[in-house]
């Protein structure tokens, strides 16, 4: 039984250690994950022999001063000048063992890069990320593209409440406040699709407001970006593409989106090229017609507190199912 149970106990403490983990900070993939990464090391070091030492002395102390039948008493301590020395400088030495590398990666990862970086700017909203690209005069949204080996910097702010960005893998965590900008810098070492979270409670989906940064090559991130900068695809005449068009520009939808040419809305994500992305709603669905049928029908039943209410009067699922269609020619 008791053996059982050691084992039992051995296998849950080892597989929390396997698995993918896509949002552990223990796999960096950027410079500045690395520096976190290897800060905690470092400090998760100095703290395990703290414990080894500091239990160790404990265990001695109840073994040789257990008591025993007949035996007095062990007489305390008092006013040792050199222990009382040693057990001073000794912490304070090792908290200067911490504190070092710990500012120096506090000023290696506050934000600077060369002036050729890739700069995007992050706009936290309930509940779903922003990304603009100022220098290609590019807007999209919850799916971030990079190039591989590359400086980028990304500059953090909030339309609404206090977010954070964090991108485990990557780098972060790094608060998003209104009317205020912080900064972060990284380059990621390798291609890759790589999830964050927002790091800071801002309300009822805070858990669900999730996103993707995609790593890759510098031609793929060029492809990508040109593909953005176009207009939107014009449907297929006499197809559902087409009659989802329609329904589109006629319904609510244009005034909070932004469909270039068709519609101006700032209030939901940018969907010039919504087909393109691989999931909605902030990286919680995957992008296909079952999900978006059912988003565009109620999104709050899928996301509680979606900004993106009921549309009223209801959509008819002939409406629905061309707004699908002509979502996903937008590619
Ligand atoms: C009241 C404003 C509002 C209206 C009206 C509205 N939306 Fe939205 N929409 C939003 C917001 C806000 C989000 C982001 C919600 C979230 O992820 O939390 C969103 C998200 C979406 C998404 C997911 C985009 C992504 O990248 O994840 C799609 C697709 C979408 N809306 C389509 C539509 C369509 C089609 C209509 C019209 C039938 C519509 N919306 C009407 C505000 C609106
Ligand atoms: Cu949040």
């Amino acid at each position: 039984m008791r053996k059982r149970f050691w084992v039992l106990t051995a296998a849950l403490a080892g597989s929390g250690c396997g698995g993918p983990f896509p949002q552990s900070a223990l796999h960096p993939h950027s410079d500045f994950a690395r520096a976190s990464d290897v800060l905690f090391t470092d400090i998760f070091w100095w703290a395990a022999a703290v414990f080894v030492v500091v239990e160790a002395l404990l265990v001695v102390a109840l073994i040789r001063f257990r008591h025993r039948e007949g035996r007095p008493a062990p007489t305390p301590t008092h006013g040792h000048t050199l222990m009382e020395i040693a057990w001073t400088l000794a912490p304070a030495v090792i908290l200067v063992f911490v504190a070092v590398p710990t500012v120096r990666t506090i000023f290696a990862t506050a934000g600077g890069a060369p002036a050729d970086a890739v700069k995007v700017q992050v706009i936290g909203h309930q509940w779903w990320w922003e990304f603009k690209y100022p220098d290609l005069a590019l807007t999209t949204a919850n799916e971030m593209h990079v190039p591989v080996g590359k400086p980028v910097r990304v500059a953090i702010t909030s339309a609404d409440v206090i977010h954070s960005f964090w991108v485990p893998p990557l780098g972060g965590k790094r608060d998003a406040i209104p009317g205020q900008t912080n900064y972060i810098a990284f380059q990621a070492d390798s291609e890759g699709d790589y999830s964050g979270q927002c790091a800071e409670f801002c309300g009822a989906s805070h858990a669900n407001m999730r996103l993707r940064v995609v790593v890759e090559s510098d031609s793929e991130f060029g492809r990508w970006a040109t593909v953005q900068l176009a207009g939107p695809a014009a449907p297929t005449p006499r197809t559902a593409a087409e009659r989802g068009k329609a329904v589109f520009a006629r319904s609510a939808c244009i005034g909070c989106h932004t469909i270039q040419g068709v519609s101006p809305g700032v209030i939901g994500p940018n969907l010039t090229h919504v087909g393109g992305r691989t999931t909605i709603a902030s990286g919680l669905f995957p992008n296909d017609s079952a999900h978006l049928a059912r988003w565009i029908a109620d999104a709050p039943s899928l996301k509680p507190g979606a900004l993106m209410t009921r549309m009223q009067p209801p959509l008819t699922d002939a409406d629905i199912a061309a707004l699908v269609a002509y979502l996903q020619s937008l590619k």
